[in-house]
């Protein structure tokens, strides 16, 4: 396989003004007729060659200018090219290609599902279509004419805006769509098949009337009013916060239950994974309502970062996806509660990013190679990549920052640009100097951030020294020190917020202020400290770095004291860890692992003040997780960590029993199901009570709320506690679920993970069972991901058993899911890439595996790429 570097991109030899397509479409055989206006790009070599990318696509006729073309001047590629000799400085170029849509289980470029067609081109699924410049620098206009039997297909959709139809020859029919925008061929897109659609409208703040669809099977209409609802606050959150309006008349999105994301931002027609479409009170959690909320905001989001404005070339991903990513963050939190969010988006950073930096396939933000770009839709280029722009963001201030995204989208509408023309409009608008903040995007790591300090009791003046290092990671041994926006404040001894001033400046400041680290190690001296203050550093988590090394005294108080939520929970959140580590210690010596009170007092505090923000609480009560610590150790024990954070939970759960029982009986709700935040808190936060006490012995509690819920949190939350049980409940409650959801692909999924995820030690046969089951079905992504990817990165101490079953049982599922999607095995071989964090015997048994994989015939070039990465 071949690898493709950043520093290798050239422009596009030619350039493609105008795409007509005209789908005549069959499952087993569709054609696929396009008519490509072409011309020599004057920014490239004048002799480069005209080659149009291609994949799996069958030739039945190739003309330029109306004439066809005899086979010596076409040159096939082995990679499925397609190379036309002596190309002419401009010309119309036609092919006709036939494709077997039923028989693409790869799911990308254009396939079925349910009977129904679909397509998804980002990245390079465009090319599995037609042939073409198949790169986001070549934006052209789209007028795509489809023709399909009627019964078969009475509804056809494509880009941009509906422009006529008709009757054609026999049973079939045609429609045409128009896209008045120049986009690349990745935003293409076209649905196709027995749809019903739920209609609203949503008129612009210039008036624009813009009519709003979901497409969706039928039966499943009366699952769509989030969606909806989510799709109409995005818009106007767009325009009031961004000044950016929708650009069509029409706004479809498509709901299929085949897809391996979670959604695509294609032109006017964006295609979604069911899971963030469909919802009901009876059959969504309300994790599944906040997911639907966040990924309709997301692709739509995409209109003006990704699409009017895209990228110049994968290597730039982020600068679509984090700056989207941003975008939806900051939506979602001022839909709800902005403290909560953040801690959420921060969990998710670390949970799947720092350990992504951390091991073998960690990259910079804007990667400087890859082998297959689908592996780089990373938390890397999404979560840390909307952690730099928030950077950006941090340190120029929000009105110079909109005023920067207004520059970068006059400067670059309708282009493919790159992440300096993003960087260079903030700072154009801002004035302030941001060249430094390029080395986020180009070194890859996770900054450990310490501070010291000192307090002159004579002089009352406070030095705080901070020093940022950075450990090494594959390709780049050497790192420079990178600016480092630090928002802080002093609490003092009283646990009130001080007021600051640095040395040197003549006023002082109320709450929290932003030092910028840029040095290895700088110090900062604070003036007119009557007495020695306890630091509060990162607030706001305002940079994607770990904070090393602050004593477990200063946690507590900070902890109980500190203005800023997030700290207060972060505070919690490492005093815990550390002390879980100490006991994970412990447990390895083979001592006998203790208690801390102070945690069971934590929680009490917590219960006692809840009632203010339920969420929060919740956040708070939760333990760090088994990802989280693992994370911190220089080998991992994913064994050993279980067992601590099992023996914590009964032990608090037991301590702090009256109480813990008195809130979740107090949190019961009386009134209608409702999905306000309020309302998502309080079950939150009960859930939370249910698993601690479920955790010291009481199943009857978890039994009583699974065959009494109403709502599918509550039964989902009581259902993952029985799991973990033995005997008759569990397997009862089991069985009433898939009796009861069997017909609901999106409620089946999480009764697989349930299974796959639970803390016991036959959870290996169970999942080699459920592999085997009925309702199993490899080639459906959820579904593959419900059970493969539950059980290798949802229960460590399971998948980490020092059999090393779990590690066979993946190879097995990548090797067979490889021949059929191989981007998605390459998604789900990942753990196994992690071996050198385990110990060396369970490094071994990993390394077996992947070699295993790597040994394998026709082994996908995405997986290749996983496999050899975590090897090397
Ligand atoms: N569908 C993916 C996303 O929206 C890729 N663009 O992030
Ligand atoms: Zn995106």
């Amino acid at each position: 396989p071949v690898t493709i570097r950043r520093s290798d991109y050239a422009p596009p030899a030619f350039l493609v003004d105008t795409v007509e397509l005209d789908f005549s479409l069959d499952p087993a055989a569709t054609t696929v007729r396009a008519r490509l206006a072409l011309r020599r790009n004057p920014e490239a070599a004048p002799d480069a060659p005209l080659r149009l990318d291609g994949e799996g696509l069958a030739l039945l006729e190739a003309r330029l200018d109306g004439a066809a073309l005899p086979p010596e001047r076409l040159e096939f590629g082995a990679d499925g090219s397609l190379t036309i000799q002596d190309p002419p400085e401009a010309g119309l170029l036609e092919t006709v290609v036939r494709i077997a849509p039923e028989k693409n289980t790869a799911l990308s470029g254009l396939y079925t599902s349910g009977g129904n067609f679909y397509t998804q081109c980002e990245a390079e699924g465009f090319r599995r279509i037609t042939f073409f410049p198949d790169r986001p620098d070549v934006m052209s206009r789209y007028t795509v004419t489809i023709t399909a039997d009627r019964a078969l297909c009475p509804v056809m959709l494509s880009n941009g805006n509906p422009d006529g139809s008709g009757a054609a020859e026999g049973d079939r029919h045609w429609v045409r769509w128009v896209d008045p925008h120049p986009k690349p061929s990745y935003l293409f897109a076209l649905v196709a098949g027995d749809l019903v659609n739920v209609h609203d409208q949503f008129t612009t703040r210039s008036g624009r009337l813009v009519s709003l669809n979901i497409w969706v099977r039928r039966g499943d209409e009366d699952r769509c009013g989030h969606a909806m609802d989510s799709l109409k606050r995005s818009m106007t959150w767009d325009e009031e916060v961004f000044g950016l309006e929708y650009d069509l008349d029409v706004f479809n999105i498509a709901a299929v239950s085949d897809f391996n994301m979670g959604a695509m931002e294609n032109k006017g027609l964006n295609v979604f994974n069911t899971k963030y479409v469909l919802a009901s009170p009876e059959s969504a959690t309300d994790g599944d309502w906040q997911g639907i909320e966040t990924v309709i905001a997301h692709e739509y989001f995409h209109n003006w970062t990704g699409n009017r404005v895209t990228c110049r070339d994968w290597f730039q991903l982020s600068l679509k996806e984090g700056l989207t990513v941003f975008r939806d963050q900051e939506f979602s939190a001022d839909m709800g509660s902005r403290a909560v969010k953040r801690i959420r988006d921060v969990r998710g950073l670390r949970a799947a990013q720092f350990p992504e930096d951390a091991g073998p396939m960690a990259h910079p933000v804007r990667p400087d190679s890859y082998i297959e770009i689908d592996n780089f839709y990373t938390p890397t280029v999404y979560q840390k990549g909307a952690e730099v722009v928030r950077l950006i963001h941090t340190r120029i201030g929000p009105a110079a920052f909109r005023k920067g995204m207004d520059l970068y989208i006059a400067r670059n509408d309708n282009q493919a640009v790159t992440i300096e023309d993003f960087v260079a409009a903030l700072q154009d608008a801002s004035g302030v100097d941001l060249s430094a903040f390029m080395g986020w995007y180009d070194q890859a790591g996770t900054p450990e951030l310490a501070a010291a300090d000192r307090y002159d009791p004579a002089t009352r003046r406070y030095t705080l020294t901070l020093r940022q290092r950075m450990p090494p990671t594959p390709g780049q041994p050497r790192k420079h020190p990178l600016p480092i926006p630090v928002a802080m404040g002093l609490l003092g001894p009283d646990g009130a917020e001080l007021p600051t001033r640095l040395e040197g400046e003549n006023a002082v400041q109320a709450g929290t202020r932003t030092l910028l680290l840029d040095q290895a190690e700088q110090s900062f001296t604070f003036e007119e400290v009557p007495a020695p203050p306890v630091p509060s550093l990162l607030r706001g988590f305002s940079a994607p770095v770990r904070l090393k090394g602050v004593p477990r005294d200063r946690l507590r108080f900070l902890a109980v004291h500190d203005t800023d939520p997030f700290v207060r929970w972060e505070s919690g959140q490492q005093y815990a860890a550390s002390v879980m580590l100490e006991m994970v210690a412990a447990q390895q010596r083979g001592e006998a692992p203790g208690f801390d009170e102070a945690l069971a007092e934590a929680v009490s505090n917590t219960l006692a003040a809840a009632e203010a923000d339920p969420a929060f609480a919740a956040e708070a009560l939760l333990l760090p997780g088994e990802g989280f610590l693992a994370d911190q150790m220089e080998v991992a024990d994913p064994v050993a960590i279980h067992r601590v954070r099992r023996h914590l939970r009964a032990e608090i759960g037991r301590r702090c029993g009256a109480a813990l029982r008195q809130a979740y009986g107090a949190l019961a709700d009386t009134g209608p199901y409702r999905i306000d935040g309020r309302s998502i808190g309080r079950r939150a936060l009960r859930n939370a009570c249910l698993a601690y006490l479920a955790a010291a012995g009481d199943a009857a509690l978890a039994k009583a709320q699974f065959d009494s819920a109403g709502n599918m949190t509550d039964s989902l939350a009581a259902l993952s506690l029985l799991a973990d049980t033995d005997g008759e409940a569990r397997e009862g409650a089991l069985a009433a679920f898939h009796a009861r959801w069997r017909g609901d692909d999106l409620v089946l999924d999480k009764w697989f993970s349930i299974q796959a995820m639970a803390a016991r030690p036959d959870v290996i046969q169970a999942v080699r069972a459920l592999y085997a089951h009925p309702d199993f079905d490899l080639r459906n992504p959820n579904r593959a991901r419900s059970l493969i990817g539950a059980f290798a990165s949802g229960n460590p101490a399971q998948f980490h058993d020092a059999s090393g079953e779990g590690y066979r049982f993946l190879a097995d599922a990548v090797i067979a899911l490889d021949l059929i999607n191989g981007s998605m095995a390459a998604r789900l071989v990942g753990p196994l890439g992690q071996w050198r964090r385990q110990s060396a015997e369970r490094g071994a048994l990993m390394r077996r595996e992947l070699q295993r994989v790597l040994d394998t015939p026709n082994l996908s070039k995405g997986t290749f790429e996983k496999a050899s990465k975590a090897l090397a």
